[in-house]
């Protein structure tokens, strides 16, 4: 097997054409000076509110409670005195209770499973779908990707937004889409040589996948078009976009976003890959202390707090993501304008308390990644032991030739070292650490449930 560090960081490629020149899709809106998108969010932030207030039940009351209306909004830090809301308050509405329009002006409904009981359901008109298409073509050009390419879709299609909303923003920047949708790996690695792919969407996970059963097969991908992966829909560390870039033989970006909000194309980095672009111009950004609610400081760590401007359908008011991220307005190389977020390090439900440390699974992937001896595949697994919460990371060697306890050992050292929790560690054979066909699975939680 291939190990990154052999590799260069791209394979060099023999490109047929002339180096790309920066391109917007919408260069008037990405480059707006910051006191103009001031502007146009706190215009857009009382029509938003409006629509929110006029027509979801929920939304009215608890402004009525709080005494508060649309125009009261003077400035955008009147924000702050708005009410949050919950991912349980659409799970409380479910299916349409927090829709602003009518089932029949519905154009599609996505949904979210969620690990227990109901989904999330979010619905969209023609006019939702039209900007999610043009917001998600914005953010492919912010990537790299181009009029004219093929654009290889691995994210699943249906009721997760990741397959549609990628095949929609590719079409509407003016590139060939293959709607692939997840699983059949090698069939995709055929795809991607035959039908000449520069871009690929898909998990970071499942790229990985993709990169290995190559690999497996003989094919060497980095000899293929490929040149840009727009990767997201789960944290992923900054070792695994080296991995993948190094075995792909292309540039990754990492592109976020949620489906109570819109599904991706609410953040994307562009191609100095210094953090994530967030389209100002439709969602009003927070980053707030989880515990006060309180905002943090510009550049501190944070929940992400998102306010749609422009949504008709679902409208949603200081929406709880419950992602880590910090943001900056600092200028960007690019000519973008608007804010960057770092890279998401995870959730704050996925946090683990292990021995009083709080641990992210990305941490773990980070100090996985990389390390010698070591395939980029892992598992947590969660237990209860009396009252403490313990970690074994199921991790798998590259190779077989290599001694499984010594692994286990120096691993184990190494995250106590890095991270500074005591983990138990067990090597498995390489393959026997399952692979993900879109978001991984990173966590087994075996706690009894509450
Ligand atoms: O995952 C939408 C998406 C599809 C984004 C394809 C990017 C690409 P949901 O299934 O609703 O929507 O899951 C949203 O996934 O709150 C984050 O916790 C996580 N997430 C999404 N993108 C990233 C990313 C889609 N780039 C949830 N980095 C979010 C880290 C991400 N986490």
């Amino acid at each position: 097997m291939m190990t990154a560090m052999l590799q260069p960081r791209y394979a060099a490629k023999v490109h047929t054409h002339a180096p790309r020149r920066r391109h917007y899709f919408d260069r008037e809106a990405e480059t707006l000076p910051r006191e103009a998108l001031a502007r146009l969010q706190l215009k857009r932030l009382r029509a938003s509110l409006k629509n929110a207030c006029e027509n979801v039940p929920l939304h009215r009351e608890r402004m009525r409670a709080r005494k508060l209306l649309p125009q009261d909004m003077r400035a955008l830090e009147d924000v702050r005195e708005l009410p949050f809301t919950l991912k349980t308050d659409l799970r409380e509405h479910y299916p349409f209770g927090m829709f602003a329009r009518p089932r029949e002006s519905l154009a599609r409904l996505h949904a979210s499973s969620g690990t227990t009981g109901k989904p999330t359901v979010v619905g969209y008109t023609a006019r939702d779908l039209a900007t999610w298409a043009d917001l998600m073509a914005r953010s492919m050009a912010c990537a790299g990707a181009r009029p004219g390419d093929v654009v290889h879709n691995a994210y699943g299609y249906g009721l997760f937004t990741g397959g549609l909303g990628a095949h929609y923003g590719a079409e509407r920047l003016g590139a060939t889409v293959v709607p692939m949708s997840g699983g059949s790996t090698e069939r995709q690695v055929l795809l991607i040589q035959d039908f000449g792919a520069r871009v690929l969407c898909a998990t970071p996970s499942y790229a990985l996948n993709i990169a290995e059963v190559a690999e497996r097969e003989g094919v060497d991908l980095r000899a293929s078009k490929l040149e840009i992966g727009l990767f997201g829909a789960e944290p992923w560390s900054e070792g695994l976009r080296r991995e993948i870039e190094a075995r792909l033989g292309l540039k990754a970006l990492d592109v976020y976003g949620l489906s109570e909000i819109m599904g991706p194309g609410v953040a994307v980095e562009c191609e100095a890959q210094d953090g994530l672009h967030a389209w100002e111009d439709h969602f009003l950004i927070e980053i707030i202390d989880p515990e006060s609610g309180q905002p943090v400081s510009e550049g501190e760590a944070g929940e992400l707090v998102i306010t749609t401007l422009t949504k008709e359908a679902l409208p949603m008011i200081r929406y709880r993501t419950r992602d880590i991220t910090r943001a900056t307005t600092a200028r960007c190389a690019c000519g973008r304008t608007h804010l960057r977020l770092q890279r998401i390090t995870g959730r704050n439900d996925d946090m683990l308390i292990i021995r009083g440390v709080n641990v992210y699974p990305s941490q773990i992937e980070a100090v996985l990644v990389g390390l010698p001896g070591v395939a980029p595949h892992y598992q947590l697994v969660v237990e209860r032991n009396g009252s403490l919460d313990e970690l074994t990371v199921e991790v798998e060697a590259a190779t077989l030739e290599h001694v499984l306890d010594e692994l286990e050992a120096r691993v184990r050292h190494q995250i106590k070292s890095m991270i500074g929790v005591t983990t138990r560690v067990v090597a498995k054979k390489p393959g026997e650490v399952p692979r993900s066909q879109g978001k991984a699975v990173r966590v087994r939680d075996l706690r009894p449930k509450k």
